[in-house]
């Protein structure tokens, strides 16, 4: 049962990878876009065929709709794989696929539209009996208009971007004073943003967690979940820290909020993997949006169930209907993932790309690397500057963070630096390890003042290793990388 002879993965970096690894072991040929900086990248020769998109910007290349046909034509691949990212949630590209009689892995493109506007999918689900937050029925035309439903539902209130993502747009509004100039900036910002200025109004909650079911749905009706992730952990809305289960969950909370998830699925006619996302607080659920693609963090929640959810998504496409009954799904044990970055936790995040020049990743038992990187890689500027999803299982969440802290003590990565530190700390944090995670966890907590202390330690750590690890010419090499990066790390 090989679903598709051959399928165009339309991505890079470690996701390319994680697609392919899914069709190779399904016998599925797999071909590889690449852009200029890429034409060596792992992805490309991990590829049974590799074909050249355009320059470095994704304009040019992982976006390029028209070219990416093009190529999947070409060479016969019947279908594509998104990733996440680039074109993963274009309902354009989705609604290109289907006119050209290429299988898009992911939801019909109308149900890609519907979901890409909050406003709309806030009311469809509303309608539903999904729990949402209270505000206002559609975008906010008047001044007047605003201050009658704040004051209905009492400050603190959010604006937000009904085209949004990403906190774009988002003004959190303390009193009536404040209430006309947050909606005229987030009006401005909106606009300019998303080319779409509507902004809506809704309760603002001062501290919730940010709780994410994962859903796949077949072309046949049938629809299952795969329980809850926590993403809670973030810093200016990237996710630095997932897991899976929810650290809070009970019986209850999860009977209802798998419930709404699967609501939310079945109302817009969904089909393949997909997200529903909640903000949750004082034991109460509400729905904020659906992602419609595979997602980031897919692999803590295939730690703890089993399932490879990438091989649904491809048997899904296919036309197959599910295997896999809800009553088949369980949880075993618990998943995190630190998002490791090749960034600067000591200045402000800035994104460190540039050549790794020692690697060697963490290994042994509840241990997942997914990683587009390599020793002697380059982080190209042009893209994200992830370096590895860097996932523990274990078989109870104390275990997963034991073995999270011994996986960053085994990761040598030198000549970039990274998030490690940062993820160490929070490792080690309190609450974090009482579970007492929410959408404000960084601030709080002052994660980023404890740092110093764990960047001293990575610093003497890397020296250890780098010494150990390396005769010969390579030495001089690392120890100038290892001094760069400690020269550059010195408390300000
Ligand atoms: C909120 C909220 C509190 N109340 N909405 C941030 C990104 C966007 N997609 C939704 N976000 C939020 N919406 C209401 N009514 C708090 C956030 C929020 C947040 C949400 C998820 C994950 C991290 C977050 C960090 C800060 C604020």
């Amino acid at each position: 049962m090989a679903y598709f002879n051959k399928v165009l993965i339309a991505n890079r970096g470690e996701i390319a990878i994680r697609a392919m690894r899914a069709c190779r072991e399904l016998g599925i040929e797999t071909v590889a876009i690449y852009s200029d900086p890429d034409k060596n990248a792992l992805h490309v020769k991990y590829a049974d065929e590799a074909f050249h998109v355009g320059e470095a910007r994704p304009s040019h290349s992982y976006l390029n709709k028209e070219r990416i046909c093009e190529i999947a034509h070409k060479s016969g691949a019947e279908a594509v794989h998104p990733g996440y990212g680039f074109l993963a949630e274009n309902s354009s590209f989705a609604k290109l696929c289907e006119d050209e009689g290429i299988v898009f892995i992911g939801p019909r493109s109308d149900v890609i539209e519907t979901m890409g506007s909050k406003i709309g999918s806030k009311r469809l689900m509303r309608d539903a009996g999904v729990p949402v937050l209270e505000g206002t029925e559609g975008g906010v035309s008047t001044v007047d208009e605003a201050r009658e439903v704040a004051s209905r539902i009492g400050y603190p209130v959010i604006t937000k971007a009904s085209a949004g993502g990403g906190g774009i747009g988002m003004q959190i509004v303390h009193s009536e004073d404040e209430l006309e100039a947050a909606i005229e900036k987030a009006i401005r910002i909106a606009g300019s943003a998303f080319g779409d200025a509507t902004v809506f109004i809704e309760k603002y909650l001062e501290k919730p967690r940010h709780i994410e079911v994962q859903v796949l749905a077949d072309s046949k009706g049938n629809a299952i979940h795969l329980f809850e992730r926590e993403c809670s952990i973030q810093r200016r809305y990237q996710k630095l820290v997932e897991e899976a289960p929810s650290p809070i969950m009970t019986e209850d909370l999860r009977d209802a909020i798998t419930e709404s998830a699967l609501t939310v699925a079945k109302t817009v006619g969904y089909t393949n993997a997909g997200t529903v996302e909640f903000l949750f607080a004082e034991g109460q659920h509400y729905f904020m949006e659906m992602n419609t693609r595979l997602q980031v963090e897919h692999t803590i929640t295939e730690m703890v169930t089993g399932v490879d959810i990438v091989k649904q998504q491809l048997a899904i496409a296919a036309g197959e209907a599910l295997a896999l009954d809800q009553e088949d799904i369980g949880i075993r044990g618990h998943a995190i993932e630190c998002r490791v970055n090749a960034e600067d936790p000591m200045n402000d995040f800035n994104a460190d790309p540039g050549k790794i020049v020692r690697y060697r990743s963490p290994g042994g038992p509840g241990v997942r690397v997914d990683s587009g990187v390599h020793m002697g890689y380059t982080i190209p500027a042009q893209y994200d500057s992830m370096v590895s999803k860097l996932c523990t299982h274990g078989s109870d969440r104390m275990e997963a963070i034991q073995r999270m802290r011994r996986a960053i003590y085994e990761y040598v990565i030198i000549g970039v630096k990274t998030t490690l530190p940062l993820h160490y700390a929070i490792m080690n944090n309190r609450s974090y390890i009482k579970g007492d995670t929410h959408t404000h966890f960084i601030e709080q907590e002052g994660i980023l003042s404890k740092l110093e202390r764990y960047m001293v330690d990575e610093e003497s750590r890397m020296r250890t290793l780098a010494e150990s690890f390396n005769q010969g010419r390579e030495v001089a090499a690392i120890a100038a990388a290892v001094d760069v990066y400690v020269r550059s790390n010195q408390p300000k």
